[in-house]
């Protein structure tokens, strides 16, 4: 019988708690740092002490932190661990033990607890951190091949291009070592996973890119608890442990698909439901609302990607609410107050979704149109003609654009965000005209202005006005005029 992802969590707050650490609860999903949209690692609520502007009331602590990151939304779905909503398991010091320690409780209870074979890991250091490269090979005993050297965007951290950063190590787990030392390429993920970083919190980066060491040497750890139940639970990918497969299988049963015999398309699909449903419904419980600003925008883009995938699999109606509630079940244990904002949550997928659904088939239709109008041009071209080859030489094909105009009409009449028809785009082969979006964006902000400055100089007259330009609209989405809806 495999561990469970509860099961999990707790043995690894167990292990830290049995050496001294303070078990604290997950913060909120809205940091209290104002560098950030959302809380996007396990240090982010100890980044103050970490830079000593905080004191901290214990010297270790260990959590398990609910994170959000949207820089890797393209791969969820598409790979076996990307994911917008994740776990993050880890152990931290305050000054207290560092490197050595760090190592040696990070190997124990990978291989100890976890029972991860020692053939099986692989480790990276960054590259001219000797002291680490000593640790893993000399006190630890792994061999000297199968311990890394990697460069700055492998193994050195930093929560952003501002603040605390160390040097990190890394802990991968090999699914093939048959295939030898002589070929490991930790990039490979057919062979590898990196599932538990260990960073020595020692700097302070500032706005120049100087580095600065810290007042202490620090220890910040993340182990991902959805990928460590990947290779416990032995399931092709994060997807299937039974952290995120019931969201799946609830989704699937509402299309009336089985998810094992389903192309990869469609599973592509459910993987994002599996993945966002959990984002929408911890967002919604720690009190965020869509919007068409930062994280609210945020929150709206993953529900009607939410809703888009539904539609891609053969959903017609509703179904938020449904998956929503699965994914309540699954994660009340560990964080009681999805269960306690249950209503709040459906209550707000219900209306974003209906809002949405309103528009999504006419939007669909003119991107359609629009897709169509462009496509065929594109094709012609692209046919393999040898008379063409022969007789012309074609130009290069001009780049196949939807343009700026066609973009910002879907988002502010159809409420499609400029990522869903990107992504739509995309899937066609074509890119959308960005540049014209923003200036499309820029003109509806000062007819906005303009409107508001009417307003402000007769108050009856220009009530009218108002009275007369909503009748004279064809509102058919949500708009926010002013929306400059910055993300990540
Ligand atoms: N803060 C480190 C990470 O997010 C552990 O990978």
């Amino acid at each position: 019988q495999h561990l469970s992802g509860n099961e999990i969590r707790n043995i690894f707050l167990d292990f830290f708690a049995q050496r001294s650490h303070q078990v604290l609860p997950s913060a909120s999903l809205v940091p209290e740092d104002p560098t950030v949209l959302l809380t996007i690692a396990g240090m982010l609520p100890f980044k103050p002490i970490f830079l000593g502007q905080r004191t901290p009331e214990f010297k270790r602590a260990t959590t398990s932190q609910k994170c959000i990151r949207t820089n890797d939304i393209e791969n969820v779905g598409r790979t076996k661990r990307h994911h917008t909503f994740f776990e993050m398991l880890g152990n931290f010091s305050f000054g207290d033990y560092f490197k050595e320690q760090a190592i040696a409780w990070g190997w124990e209870i990978s291989t100890q607890v976890f029972g991860l074979s020692p053939k099986n890991l692989v480790v990276s250091v960054f590259r001219d951190d000797d002291e680490a490269f000593a640790i893993w090979r000399d006190q630890i005993g792994v061999p000297e091949a199968r311990i890394k050297r990697l460069g700055e965007d492998d193994n050195f951290w930093a929560s952003g291009p501002t603040g605390p950063c160390g040097p990190c190590s890394e802990i991968y787990y090999d699914f093939h070592p048959e295939r030898g030392d002589e070929n490991i390429d930790l990039e490979d993920d057919t062979r590898f996973i990196e599932f538990y970083n260990l960073v020595f919190m020692q700097y302070n980066r500032d706005a120049t890119g100087n580095l600065t060491p810290l007042q202490n040497k620090n220890i910040d750890t993340g182990m991902g608890l959805e990928r460590i139940a990947q290779i416990l639970q032995k399931v092709p990918n994060n997807y299937e442990t039974d952290l995120i497969f019931p969201i799946i299988q609830t989704a699937a049963q509402i299309a009336g698909i089985d998810y094992h015999s389903s192309d990869e398309k469609t599973k592509v699909s459910l993987k994002v439901i599996g993945d966002h449903v959990r984002s929408v419904v911890h967002m919604i419980a720690d009190e965020i609302r869509a919007s068409n600003v930062g994280r609210g925008y945020v929150l709206r883009r993953l529900i009607r990607r939410v809703v888009r995938h539904g539609r891609l699999i053969g959903i017609s109606g509703e179904f938020t609410t449904q998956v929503a509630e699965t994914a309540i079940a699954l994660s009340e244990s560990a964080y009681p107050n999805v269960r306690q904002r249950e209503a709040a949550i459906k209550a707000e997928l219900q209306r974003e979704e209906s809002n949405f659904l309103r528009t999504l088939d006419r939007g669909e239709k003119l991107l359609d149109e629009v897709i169509n109008r462009i496509s065929p041009i594109q094709q012609e071209n692209d046919l393999p003609s040898p008379i063409r080859e022969e007789y012309y030489h074609p130009s290069p094909l001009p780049k196949q654009n939807i343009s700026g105009l066609d973009a910002f009409t879907l988002y502010d009449t159809y409420g499609f965000p400029l990522e869903l028809t990107q992504e739509i785009a995309a899937e066609n082969g074509l890119e959308v005209d960005v540049e014209g979006f923003n200036a499309e964006m820029q003109k509806q902000v000062e007819r906005a202005k303009a409107a508001h400055e009417t307003i402000d100089l007769t108050v009856q007259g220009s009530l009218d006005k108002l009275a007369e330009h909503i009748h004279a609209t064809e509102f058919l989405g949500y708009s926010q005029s002013a929306a400059t809806a910055k993300v990540e």
